[in-house]
């Protein structure tokens, strides 16, 4: 190298230096201050520019099911805006910012679970591991751990609309709008460059991933959306359905037997799909081929248990009912169980009566079909009971979301549950199923069909969930991809439709999987670590996912309709196509006047 050379190399590289702040630079309320986005990305919200606070964190390390591990410097900024026309109004956001030279042009949302709108720092780290500004919302709750039934109710009788409506879909519209300016920003990313736009979430978290690419369909280049707690009207009163046929039965099954039918339907449909390895990848050939009856008179055994959770070792697969929350959520809603006694037997003709019931879905008295149902192989989760140590009988268990639903959002009484479930039928829980739907249609039904400016603005969506889901029904994912086939392209037979929305909408089955995770009642279940990047690759590069790449006994996920099936002794994926278990993924809700997307 000539020393003229050299001398040229360093002024560039000093050059390229001095143009980006450092993290340490970028870090600090009046560089952050400099950067936020003026008042007219947003109308009607004002920024308060004095609530800026940043945090540098060095070398924080990050390892999740949803992401990959990485360890990272960021800087983390919260700041506050409020709606101008709202008396007191204060909603909270927080950017995670990488380096300037991890920035890759990028900006990703993240959602929460449950009745959370965020996911604390569970998710959010996904966005910066992928080199982009990463936000949560606290929706205006009050702060980052208030969740939305705590601000509900004004009174009692009295809807909190405007923060249902943050809850629903207008806090993520703004996280999003503010976050892709802010982003802009805070780097000089010039108006002729693009900072792609991501969104990444499961269960509530990713019902809010659809409030927005059905609403706002140039605010995503792309979003990776996992069991979406969508139809919201009818999921959370079909947590109840295990309830209320156990009732209606008059048997409430110990947990152990409940669990051994689990575990023998898993062990029975194992080998379906060619292969026995413990996962249940045919959940739709179980349906079609196992006679649950079969599991009647097997005795069951199990030991004395203090009562945290489900007797599954390893506790409930998946995480929470609607999804894994950060601890600070969890508290309240759901309490620790009742301990549980030894317990032995035999599997009633009772106890499978109510599992075949469960399995079957809710019908209304008139033998309507009211709602989906869980997919064979899954455990019984919506059915559990609990032990009274006083009469030293099984009883209910009233489901926390569910009770907390009805009581809450439906009756509009300031309580965390239903006090008892005397005199609630069938047909009960189909009225509620309909009048949260007529009063939560527009804010958190988030079944809107016509995705179709939401393709022609370019925008790609990976839809994914757990076979052997134990919270939302995985029926009810596929039947939502049905409603958007049908409505898009109406006049087009099944594989032509299939083939358009392949263009922007994958859906995909995992393997096993529970509610947002791996599952430990067929342990080695897959789930996908890195959805957020396959749907970047996609967007960025043109790659389409073919099949989903997963951790776990098994590394490819078919792609919807296709249906996993090994051959040569277990040894080779196949993805069939096989029209009678397409068929039993597909309901016909007729206990309804109105269409039910
Ligand atoms: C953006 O440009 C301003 C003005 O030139 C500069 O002060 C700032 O450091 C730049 N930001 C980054 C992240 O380099
Ligand atoms: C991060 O870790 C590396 C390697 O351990 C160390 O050299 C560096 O100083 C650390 N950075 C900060 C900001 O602590
Ligand atoms: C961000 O920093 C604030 C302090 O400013 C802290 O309270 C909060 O927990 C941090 N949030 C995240 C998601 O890192
Ligand atoms: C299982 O047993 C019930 C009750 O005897 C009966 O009604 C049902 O038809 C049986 N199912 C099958 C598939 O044999
Ligand atoms: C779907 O939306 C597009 C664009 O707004 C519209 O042209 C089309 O008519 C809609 N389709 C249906 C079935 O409503
Ligand atoms: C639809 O496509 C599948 C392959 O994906 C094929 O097996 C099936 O025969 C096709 N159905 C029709 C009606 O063409
Ligand atoms: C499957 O395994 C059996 C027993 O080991 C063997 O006899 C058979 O040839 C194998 N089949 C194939 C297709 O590899
Ligand atoms: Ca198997």
């Amino acid at each position: 190298m000539t020393a003229m050379f050299q001398i040229l190399v360093i002024a560039a590289l000093f050059t390229a230096a001095a143009a980006k702040a450092s993290l340490h630079e970028i870090c600090t309320s009046s560089f952050v201050r400099a950067a936020l986005p003026a008042k007219s990305i947003v109308s009607g919200v004002t920024i308060n520019a004095l609530s800026v606070e940043t945090t540098l964190v060095a070398n924080a390390s990050f390892s999740s099911s949803s992401y990959p591990s990485a360890t990272l410097d960021y800087c983390n900024v919260t700041f506050a805006y409020s709606h101008d026309n709202i008396p007191g109004d204060v909603v909270h956001v927080t950017y995670w910012l990488p380096s300037a030279r991890q920035f890759q042009n990028r900006y990703v949302s993240t959602g929460g679970g449950g009745l959370a709108i965020n996911s604390g720092k569970s998710a959010i780290p996904s966005g910066v591991i992928a080199g982009a500004v990463s936000g949560i919302t606290d929706g205006g709750f009050g702060n980052f751990n208030t969740m939305w039934n705590k601000v509900f109710l004004q009174k009692e009788g009295v809807i909190n609309w405007q923060a249902t409506r943050m809850f629903g879909f207008q806090a993520h519209h703004e996280l999003a709008t503010l976050g892709k300016q802010f982003a802009r920003n805070i780097y000089n990313v010039t108006d002729n460059r693009k900072v792609y736009s991501y969104y990444q979430g499961c269960s509530e978290g990713g019902r809010e991933g659809w409030s927005q690419v059905q609403r706002f369909a140039d605010q995503f280049d792309g979003a990776a959306i996992g069991a979406p707690a969508i139809r919201y009207g009818q999921q959370q009163v079909n947590h109840l359905v295990g309830n209320i046929i156990e009732q209606t039965m008059g048997y409430f099954p110990p947990l152990c037997e409940l669990e051994k039918i689990a575990t023998l339907t898993i062990a029975a449909c194992d080998g379906l799909d060619g292969r026995v390895d413990g996962i249940v990848s045919r959940s739709d050939l179980c349906k079609l081929h196992f006679n649950i009856n079969t599991t009647i008179g097997t005795s069951y055994r199990c030991e004395a248990s203090s009562g945290a959770s489900f007797p599954f070792p390893g506790g409930l697969p998946g995480g929470l009912p609607n999804g894994p929350l950060p601890r600070s959520h969890t508290r309240r809603q759901f309490p620790p169980q009742n301990p549980t006694p030894a317990q032995s037997g035999t599997v009633t003709a009772e106890g499978v009566a109510v599992v075949s019931a469960f399995l079957n879905g809710l019908f209304d008295s008139q033998g309507r079909r009211a709602y989906i149902s869980w997919q064979h192989g899954t455990i019984f989760d919506d059915a559990k009971t609990a032990y009274n140590a006083n009469t030293h009988k099984w009883g209910v268990s009233i489901n926390g979301l569910g009770g907390e639903w009805a009581a809450r959002f439906l009756q509009l009484k300031d309580t965390s549950s239903l006090e008892s479930l005397n005199g609630l039928t069938y047909d009960t829980l189909k009225e509620w199923m309909v009048l949260g739907m007529d009063r939560y249609g527009d804010t958190l039904q988030t079944t809107y069909p016509n995705l179709t400016e939401f393709r022609s603005a370019g925008g790609k969506v990976l839809h994914f969930h757990g076979e052997q889901d134990n919270s939302i029904p995985t029926a009810a994912s596929v039947r939502y991809y049905e409603s958007v086939r049908t409505t898009m392209y109406p006049g087009q037979t099944f594989n032509q439709s299939v083939a358009a929305l392949d263009g922007f909408y994958r859906l995909f089955l995992v393997p096993g999987a529970g509610h947002c995770g791996s599952n430990s009642a067929q342990p080695g279940s897959p789930w996908p670590q890195t959805t957020l990047q396959t749907v970047i690759d996609w967007v960025e590069k043109g790659s389409a996912p073919e099949t989903l790449t997963a951790k776990g006994k098994i590394d490819t996920i078919c792609r919807w309709p296709l249906r996993p099936m090994w051959s040569v002794n277990g040894t080779v994926l196949n993805c069939e196509y096989h029209q009678p278990s397409l068929d039993s993924w597909v309901y016909e809700l007729d206990a309804y006047d109105v269409p039910v997307y």
